[in-house]
């Protein structure tokens, strides 16, 4: 029997870790303030600890009032955070609360819901749940002094998703290729070292609440690719699940757990893992039964099944809705959910098959099994249909099945966009598949993934975090770990105005004076930096052209002949990948209108998706009047050029800066300089040497 605390793994050396958007400045408004929190139990109590901790450095008071009745210290007070139960409420919390439930009924907070106001001279936070008053307490932080400003509200601040969930792809042990974290490029793991817990219930803890501070509220603690050590996360290995659960709970995080399908298999001895066998449904209930026993608030399984060699139901001529819908009843009595991931293709292609398209896989598969999933079934669907390109058109399944609940999965780890040598700041590409209109109207696809009244399958991330003292390796690459929570909680946030707050909390205005210089540095860095990543590596929508395996650098033919079915087709004539209903894959058709009609047409698919829906020749002529060539050229000189800016700006922030994080970036920039050349000289030699067709403005072309 494995367990945490009999366990704990070898421990951790103590390193100096960045404080992330969350250092003690950013608590200076609220740190200064007569604070008064109001109501019991576990969150609350977190609400409480983060106020002393404030109040201890920066001269305020808190008291607390858990139960019914008065308290010493409830006189004057700037802030009131209260929960609706905690009667009777101090008078400025009471109007409050009257107010909301004149505007908007009684229960319009939610679970994670809170109202701000500024009545008099006093801040208010309301909430219904103890939740609700955490994401309050953020709220008020981020907003610093402006909290205590100006008469406001009541303001009803409530998630439009309710799931906001981050999947780790941490290995328990240390794989021989993918090493402790698959994609990780951010050290170790931060719950996993060697085959052990990784020992620093601190650094978890320090995680939760950082997540909990951007409005994330689910974490799954293992890697999709279950191999044998992380299988048993599942039975004697759950107490080291417990122990991260417990540490989480504090910040409102629930642990969900990445199980292997073949696990009544491998772990329970059946001969046969077939969903709908009876001994295989028996197992399954039982060992849910257990995790709920020692997990009481578990979030559920995260299943990646006949996927890259993952097992699956196929294996037993099941359907994925077989498969899921034996996870779903084992957890519904407990409510929990399992996160079914729609990433299933076929990775033992052929390039000279041009029938088989590995962007139609998800559809072809799941689309028919709409409306046979089970209510807690949330289908993981990735954004687009190939895999986290820094450029794919949005994934036609989520349009395709109305009667599933659906999440949306993005990569925040950057596999395909730089793997954290590379500054992208990634909220403006998420930004703009949530506000995606896949019928062309008000639906977008943030309304569904939130579902009615927040009840959809939510937002899906796969971390970036690692045990590096600046958690993501690149230091700006936490803006994405940071933004990916924000929009989770509100996909109508402008990327913009998430990288300011960012900012602000990250690098509060010191003593020193330069603030405004390194805010605006970051942005002009920053704000461009996903669309600068494009320029200089694959052109047009057409994807990957990475080294293969680690993905990291160019590779124009890479994959060009492999199995994996991530193909450009370049030739002598022309490039891009034939996807039309007329002459190619059909996968066009996957869309509704107008999309299937927009993409279909070589006159209306959107530049930047061209070489992804069609195949044309090097003299197509792009709606910006450049020919594909020259684009190719144009952009891949462009992105090279502003990375290097990117280089220069940074040098104006030498001293302004902690100087190992001024440091970090510095050399990770110059990386950047270096790969974007590469880039830039790969393809354009390649593209060059296939055409025959020359730059049009001379530029030395190696
Ligand atoms: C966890 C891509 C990555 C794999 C990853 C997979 C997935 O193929 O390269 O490392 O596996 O996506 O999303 O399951």
């Amino acid at each position: 029997m494995s367990d945490a605390a009999a366990r704990p793994g070898p421990a951790a050396e103590p390193v100096d870790v960045h404080p992330a958007w969350l250092p003690p400045a950013a608590f200076r408004a609220v740190g200064s303030r007569r604070a008064l929190v109001c109501g019991a139990g576990t969150l609350v109590g977190t609400v409480r600890d983060e106020l002393a901790q404030a109040c201890a450095r920066y001269g305020g008071t808190v008291a607390w009032r858990p139960g019914p009745g008065p308290v010493d210290g409830t006189g004057d007070v700037d802030l009131v955070l209260a929960l609706t139960a905690a009667t009777p409420l101090p008078a400025p919390v009471a109007e409050v609360a009257a107010q909301c439930r004149r505007h908007h009924g009684a229960g319009a907070l939610g679970a994670e819901g809170f109202a701000l106001a500024r009545t008099g001279d006093v801040t208010v936070v309301l909430a219904e749940e103890p939740a609700g008053l955490l994401h309050g307490l953020f709220h008020v932080v981020r907003l610093g002094e402006s909290a205590f400003g100006a008469a406001r509200g009541p303001e009803r601040h409530r998630p439009a998703m309710r799931l906001r969930m981050l999947d780790h792809w941490d290995n328990v042990d240390v794989h021989p290729v993918m090493g402790q974290v698959e994609r990780g490029y951010a050290g170790g793991s931060i719950f996993w070292r060697d085959g052990s817990p990784r020992g620093d219930p601190a650094r978890v803890r320090d995680y939760g609440r950082l997540l909990a501070a951007c409005g994330v509220n689910a974490v799954s603690a293992n890697n999709v690719n279950v191999h044998a050590t992380e299988a048993r996360l599942l039975t004697d290995r759950l107490g080291d699940v417990a122990a991260i659960a417990d540490v989480l709970r504090p910040y409102g995080i629930r642990v969900h757990l990445s199980v292997t399908f073949a696990a009544p298999v491998v772990l329970g001895g059946l001969p046969t893992a077939d969903p709908l066998d009876a001994g295989v449904r028996a197992w399954w209930a039982a060992t849910t039964r257990q995790v709920y026993d020692r997990i009481p608030d578990f979030g559920g399984y995260v299943v990646k099944a006949d996927s890259e060699g993952q097992s699956g139901p196929f294996t037993y001529g099941r359907s994925h809705a077989d498969g899921a819908n034996l996870l779903a009843d084992t957890l519904a009595p407990f409510r929990g959910v399992v996160h079914w991931r729609a990433f299933v293709y076929d990775h033992r292609q052929d390039w000279r098959d041009r029938s088989t398209d590995r962007a139609r896989a998800a559809f072809d598969h799941f689309a028919p099994h709409d409306g046979r999933f089970a209510p807690n079934v949330v289908l993981q669907v990735k954004h687009g249909p190939m895999d986290f390109q820094a450029r794919e058109p949005v994934s036609p399944v989520l349009a395709a099945m109305p009667a599933t609940r659906l999440a949306v999965e993005v990569q925040v780890t950057q596999e395909y966009t730089g793997q954290q040598r590379h500054v992208c700041y990634l909220a403006p590409w998420w930004s703009e598949v949530l506000r995606f209109a896949p019928w062309g109207d008000h639906r977008t696809v943030a309304a569904l993934a939130a579902g009615d009244a927040g009840e959809g399958g939510g937002l899906v991330g796969v971390s970036n975090a690692g045990d590096d003292p600046f958690w993501t390796g690149h230091p700006l690459a936490q803006a994405n770990l940071y933004a990916f929570g924000r929009l989770a909680w509100d996909p109508r946030l402008d990327p913009a105005a998430v990288l300011d707050e960012w900012i602000g909390l990250t690098f509060p205005p010191g003593p020193a004076s330069g603030h405004d210089l390194v805010r605006r540095t970051l942005h002009e860095m920053m704000d461009g930096s996903w669309r600068t990543y494009e320029r200089y590596t694959a052109p047009l929508g057409v994807g990957f052209m990475v080294r293969p395996g680690h993905h990291y650098g160019p590779d124009v033919d890479g994959y060009e002949y492999t199995p994996w079915g991530t193909y450009h087709f370049a030739d002598r004539d022309g490039v891009g990948v034939d996807r039309t209903r007329a002459s190619g894959t059909g996968f066009t058709g996957q869309y509704p209108q107008p999309w299937r009609d927009v993409y279909e047409s070589l006159d209306r698919c959107p530049d930047e998706l061209l070489l992804f829906f069609h195949h044309v020749p090097y003299g197509h002529v792009l709606h910006d009047g450049s020919t594909v060539i020259q684009h190719i050229y144009n952009t891949h000189f462009a992105g090279a050029e502003e990375v290097a800016a990117l280089r220069r700006r940074w040098d104006r922030l030498d001293g302004l800066l902690d100087p190992g994080l001024h440091t970090r970036v510095r050399e990770r920039l110059d990386e950047q300089v270096r790969c974007a050349e590469e880039w830039r000289d790969q393809v354009n030699a390649y593209f060059f040497r296939k055409s025959g067709v020359p730059d049009a403005r001379g530029r030395r072309i190696p």
